[in-house]
């Protein structure tokens, strides 16, 4: 059987031979640490979508309609997040933060090109859009409370009408929901598949390339991942993807290459390196690294904020609550600029 492991920086494969338990290493440039593919595609099943409401709670906070001070900081305040780092001086801060692998949503909910934030109340879980002009921010508008015990975790037009939705789930149940929304309006609720034991919806994509977003499933005990295709709010299929390497975590996903398959962005908190995973519709073809980030910084995102046809990374401080992005050509940092910072008790990433 095939592992993953990682020394001295490097990812590697490990072949484990199941009579002499030896483990022979062989270097490799982010080889896929253990690609399964599915010959019965054995995760369980409750696919019947059921449409619901599911009652919102309506806690206004007008404080998440503009900016916090912290805006105002210059540019030299926090000079590391509009630089590509140099991997060497990030090495040297590994540990010294205490992030986990945390995701934002972005979608646009104008309707204008422009990637927008969803932003997230820490204590009453209300999130708010902040509609951006490319890294600039324009207004707020707030828009649903998400319920307590669910995630919000993707926003993608589920049922095509050009206005994204939010896609939930609620891990206690394995429940999966669909709110519809018009700009930042809740206008109708669905559930979705509930997920088998085990498995998190980690974000949502379009991998058939039909229009319809599919659900991008990540099993913690076996660092797989799976696709899940829906028709709008059903279940189509599902098959395996990529086996995730320890420490590293699913960002996000976008076609990097600009082939018109899609790609996973891959995160390691542990040492703060970025990669994109190639994929042929579920099947990984090759690994880069892309730009380290800074220690004290997450990359919780991806979506084209400067609609050039790249994909950027969308970065936060969780401690300054300062958003930045940081324009890529591929996987080769270009760029960068600060975004708005959140004001305090607001998130960019979840619940
Ligand atoms: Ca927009
Ligand atoms: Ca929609
Ligand atoms: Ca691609
Ligand atoms: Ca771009």
């Amino acid at each position: 059987m095939r592992t993953s492991c990682v020394e001295r920086g490097k990812m590697m494969t490990r072949k484990t031979s199941s009579k002499t338990g030896k483990c022979t290493q062989r270097p490799g440039f982010l080889i896929a640490g253990s690609i399964i593919f599915a010959s019965g595609f054995a995760l369980g099943l409750s696919a019947l979508a059921v449409n619901v409401n599911l009652p919102e709670q309506n806690m206004v906070s007008s404080n998440a309609l503009q900016p916090g001070e912290a805006t105002q900081q210059t540019q030299a305040d926090s000079q590391t997040a509009l630089q590509s780092p140099n991997a060497s001086e990030v090495a040297a801060d590994i540990g010294d933060d205490v992030l986990t692998a945390a995701r934002a949503t972005v979608g646009d909910f104008n309707s204008d090109g422009h990637p927008d934030y969803v932003v997230r109340n820490t204590s009453t879980l209300q999130t708010a859009i902040w509609y951006l002009n490319n890294n600039v921010f324009i207004s707020g508008a707030l828009g649903p409370s998400i319920r307590v015990g669910w995630s919000l975790d993707g926003v993608a037009d589920f049922n095509r009408d050009v206005h994204p939705d939010y896609a939930l789930f609620n891990p206690g149940t394995d429940q999966t929901a669909i709110w519809y929304m018009s700009g930042p309006t809740r206008i109708a609720t669905a559930y979705g598949p509930t997920l088998p034991d085990g498995w998190e919806l980690t974000t949502t994509a379009d991998f058939s390339g039909d229009g319809f977003p599919d659900y991008v499933l990540f099993n913690a005990t076996t660092d797989q991942t799976a696709i899940w295709y829906l028709n709008n709010n059903v279940y189509v299929s599902g098959g395996y993807g990529p086996t995730l390497p320890v420490n590293w975590s699913l960002v996000g996903v976008a076609d990097f290459d600009g082939e018109g398959h899609q790609d996973y962005v891959l995160f390691n908190v542990s040492n703060h390196q970025t990669a994109i995973w190639y994929l042929s519709g579920r099947t990984f073809i090759r690994g880069a690294y892309g730009p380290t980030i800074p220690s004290g910084w997450a990359l919780v995102a991806t979506a084209d904020f400067n609609s050039d046809g790249h994909p950027d990374y969308l970065l936060y401080n969780p401690a300054s609550r300062q958003t930045a992005i940081w324009y890529l050509n591929n996987n080769v940092y270009v760029s960068a600029a600060f975004g708005p910072t959140l004001p305090a008790g607001w998130s960019l990433v979840g619940p």
